[in-house]
């Protein structure tokens, strides 16, 4: 038998399409019956960015069969909606996560802070992008709080229509591996179209985003760049359950001030002599990015309580 490696390139239900990079052609292709078992027995699924081998040879119905999965060197994850605590892969072997959001009123800090905790919890480094630079006349209203961030971040200040930080943003994609997340309407598929000069995805036309035409991007694609790395397009997410996220690693100013707290389980709520409150009222810490570590923080030990 006669097998190719390929990547999973689109996903959509239970049908994949794979890219094999040798040939630089994609084709429809379906995992077989003893593979699916197996993901299940793992507890897991086949997802955009996964190697796999494929055998041509036994294609039925113009599929292609897909008879294993090579070992991730990374999955992001987050919680599967109505099925508690259950973890559902999103994408897999990214080298770095690309956390998209747009400098204007729908600029959220803590969505930020979500994406971050989830990508430091999958060992992943991150690169935050500033959407649609063309749009915010006064940036340094939106990057001061982003430049306090601790860990610090690096950022590139971005815009698809005038092409502002497109060169940087190649140039750092090179050889890379990387996915793009954040809400839906962001600018993330744009952003691969200024990449690749051309319109390969299909983006939010202006009057129906305003209306209504949220959610335009619907399956994680997998766009190959030149240099031999790629990039996934994913949707924005609605709501975004992390599973294996690390707030303590992504919130590291918090965990700083927590060392002066005065008991040690301290949560930061109403305990008396906790130095983070402390840091709030006097100003040194945002109460969002507080409140927004506390529920992070909440949602793991409740996740930690339903796994096995
Ligand atoms: N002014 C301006 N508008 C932009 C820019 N990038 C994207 N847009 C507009 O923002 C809207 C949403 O862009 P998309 O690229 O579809 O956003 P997305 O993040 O892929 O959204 P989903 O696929 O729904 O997750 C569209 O109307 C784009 O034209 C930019 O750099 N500047
Ligand atoms: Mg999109
Ligand atoms: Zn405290």
């Amino acid at each position: 038998m006669t097998t190719y490696q390929g990547i999973v390139c689109a996903q959509h239900r239970g049908a994949f399409r794979v890219w094999l990079p040798q040939e630089n052609l994609d084709l429809s292709a379906a995992p077989s019956g003893g593979l699916r078992r197996l993901l299940e027995q793992q507890q897991t699924a086949l997802v955009t960015g996964d190697r796999v081998a494929l055998d041509r040879a036994t294609d039925t119905g113009g599929a292609a069969r897909i008879v294993s999965m090579a070992p991730r060197t990374s999955v992001l994850s987050r919680v599967e909606a109505g099925r508690r605590g259950k973890p559902q892969p999103m994408v897999a072997n990214v080298d770095m996560a690309l956390i998209c959001t747009s400098l204007n009123d729908e600029f959220n800090p803590k969505r930020l802070d979500r994406y971050l905790a989830m990508s430091d919890g999958a060992g992943m480094p991150a690169v935050l992008l500033l959407t649609k630079a063309d749009l915010a006349p006064e940036p340094e209203k939106w990057l001061a709080p982003l430049r306090a961030l601790r860990p610090p971040r690096a950022m590139i200040i971005v815009s698809a229509h005038t092409g502002q930080g497109i060169d940087e943003l190649r140039r750092l994609l090179h050889g890379q591996r990387a996915v793009l997340l954040g809400s839906s309407g962001v600018g993330k598929s744009s952003l691969i179209n200024a990449l690749l000069d051309e319109q390969r995805l299909r983006t939010a036309h202006t009057s129906a985003y305003l209306d209504k035409g949220r959610h335009t991007t619907t399956t994680r694609e997998l766009i190959p760049l030149t240099g031999g790395g790629f990039l996934i397009d994913t949707p924005g997410m609605r709501e975004l359950k992390l599973y294996d996220s690390d707030a303590d690693a992504a919130f590291e100013d918090i965990t700083a001030l927590a060392t002066g707290c005065r008991f040690g389980d301290c949560q930061h709520g109403c305990e008396p002599g906790c130095a983070v409150r402390a840091a709030v009222e006097a100003g040194q810490l945002s109460a969002i990015r507080l409140d927004s570590y506390r529920k992070l923080r909440l949602e793991q030990a409740n996740l930690k309580q339903h796994r096995p």
